[in-house]
């Protein structure tokens, strides 16, 4: 199970799965993303996709979600905690109210919302992966980068708690924490002003969604008995948050 799979990074994902014959369930908001990407999957890779619409933000509705699985549908073996959004770039004296609910609603509570409802799933069968989509931003902060790096720094908290609180049961807990990864990422931070998003990847080679994409299939296809807890994974031209070759 892919959250955010209608882009970017959890696109790449929902493709490399379905190359090494994983069925998968895809969720988003975008309808009809999710039904395109659903029906090149199926015809190029010969697998079952069962794309989920809904706001992870909205509880109902992930409960709603969740609840319809039937069947083998209920046996994840992986998720892709990867639904996520930073929205903005503002000092902590002039941020927008609506853009922090809306990442601290997403990044935090839409990751708790379906862990709460995926891991029972898991500890009733003693088996499962979880990976938590991080970032670097989550092991450090940048300027006006303020709440996005609050909500990755719980992102970062809450995958140490589950990987505790899930070792009964023989499940996997991995948070993979990406630095630059040239996606539809920076539309969304920057609201649409694509000038603006390109910016942030010039001068240097950023990661692709497919790296990352790369660095979850390799975790999740190790033996079962050995367990990434985090992995760091950056650009070339990326030491950490500050430190770019482009600034110099
Ligand atoms: P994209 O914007 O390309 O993709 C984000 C995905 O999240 C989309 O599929 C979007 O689907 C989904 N999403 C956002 N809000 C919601 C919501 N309320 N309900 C359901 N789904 C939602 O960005 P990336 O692929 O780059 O980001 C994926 C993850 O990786 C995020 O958690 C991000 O923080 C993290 N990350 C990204 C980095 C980067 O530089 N790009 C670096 C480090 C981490 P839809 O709009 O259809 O709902
Ligand atoms: C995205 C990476 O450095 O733009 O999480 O915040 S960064």
């Amino acid at each position: 199970m892919i959250t955010g799979a209608t882009s970017g990074i959890g696109e790449a994902c929902a493709t490399i799965f379905a190359q090494n014959n994983c069925n998968l369930i895809i969720t988003g908001r975008r309808a009809d993303r999710l039904q395109k990407l659903s029906a090149q999957l199926t015809t190029n890779y010969g697998i079952k996709v069962l794309p989920l619409v809904f706001d992870i933000r909205n509880y109902d509705e992930v409960k709603i979600a969740i609840g319809s699985l039937e069947g083998e549908w209920k046996n994840i073996d992986i998720l892709i905690n990867n639904a996520g959004l930073s929205l903005g770039l503002d000092p902590i004296d002039k941020g927008s109210i609506d853009d922090w609910n809306t990442m601290i609603d997403t990044n935090v509570k839409g990751l708790l919302y379906i862990s709460r409802l995926v891991s029972p799933l898991m500890v009733e069968r003693k088996q499962g992966h979880i990976i938590n989509l991080g970032s670097i931003a989550g092991k450090e902060t940048y300027a006006n980068g303020n709440v996005y790096c609050a909500s990755k720094h719980a992102v970062d908290a809450l995958n140490k708690a589950m990987r505790i609180d899930l070792l009964p049961y023989n499940i996997r807990v991995t948070a993979i924490h990406p630095g630059a990864v040239e996606t539809e990422f920076s539309i969304v931070r920057f609201k649409g002003d694509e000038e603006k998003a390109k910016n942030v990847y010039k001068g240097f080679e950023a990661l692709s969604a497919n790296d990352i994409a790369d660095t979850i299939y390799y975790c999740a296809a190790l033996p079962s008995h050995v367990n990434i807890n985090e992995l760091t994974i950056m650009p070339t031209a990326q030491a950490n948050t500050v430190y770019w070759n482009k600034r110099g």
